[in-house]
């Protein structure tokens, strides 16, 4: 596995040398607007610590993470009044990542919309 970048676009992001649509931080996580939201409310949740994805992780960031997932997770299905929320993670190129920093995608569902591609 390659090392963690830190030129990565999320960590640019979390640097503040790129814009986005933040919706939650805390003192170990933050979460943003997807630019390319798969439904309506889409939100990215990532760590603040340099991890490249779950498989270089310390179990204390997965702590925190997982619980910013929970919470953007309710927040998202009452803001967007959903019938539910798919929850996504991927590790490494093959396995659908594209951005090399940790993140989960919290996404609100409704009944009988399908995901965006
Ligand atoms: O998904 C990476 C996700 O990151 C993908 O859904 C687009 C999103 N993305 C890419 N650039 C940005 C910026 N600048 N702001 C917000 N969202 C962004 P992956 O899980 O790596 O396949």
């Amino acid at each position: 596995m390659s090392a963690y970048d830190t030129n990565n676009i999320f960590a640019k992001i979390l640097r503040g040398e790129i814009p986005s649509h933040r919706v939650y931080e805390d003192e170990a996580t933050v979460a943003f607007m997807d630019v390319m939201p798969q439904a309506e409310g889409h939100v990215l949740v990532l760590p603040k610590a340099p991890s490249r994805n779950i498989l270089d992780a310390d179990p204390a960031t997965l702590t925190s993470l997982i619980a910013t997932v929970q919470k953007i997770a309710v927040a998202a299905k009452a803001a967007f009044d959903a019938d539910g929320v798919t929850i996504m993670q991927f590790n490494e190129a093959p396995a659908g990542q594209s951005v090399f920093h940790l993140h989960f995608h919290v996404v609100p569902r409704r009944e009988g919309v399908p995901l965006k591609p």
